[in-house]
């Protein structure tokens, strides 16, 4: 009986250490976790549509939505934030796909 209550032991000495690790790592990654469903990604301003709140980007890869670089015409969602876009302008931004429209949900400044 012994060698098997000692094996057992090492076995779960071996696994908790993993498993602890693994818990940390989740707990960890919780937070990036969230911004990694909305990356920042490169854009740069090629177009403002003042009265339609949308504006056209040529924007790098976008990995939440499986797309690749390309220039095209996003909605923003907070239609207050073209005040802040102009044309030739380098940005940081967040898009995801909402009801079949690409909706911009988060601007910085390039760095
Ligand atoms: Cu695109």
């Amino acid at each position: 009986m012994k060698i098997p209550v000692a094996a057992a032991l090492l076995a779960l000495a071996s696994i908790l250490p993993v498993a602890s690790h693994a818990a940390t790592g989740t707990a960890a990654g919780a937070a990036p976790v969230a911004s990694a469903n909305q990356p920042l990604v490169d854009g740069l301003v090629k177009r403002v549509n003042r009265a339609g709140a949308s504006v056209s980007l040529a924007h790098g890869p976008i990995p939440n939505i499986n797309m690749p670089a390309m220039t095209m015409l996003f909605k923003l969602k907070d239609p207050s934030w073209i005040a802040q876009l102009k044309e030739g302008q380098r940005i940081r931004f967040s898009a995801v796909l909402a009801n079949g429209e690409l909706l911009v949900t988060r601007i910085e400044p390039a760095r």
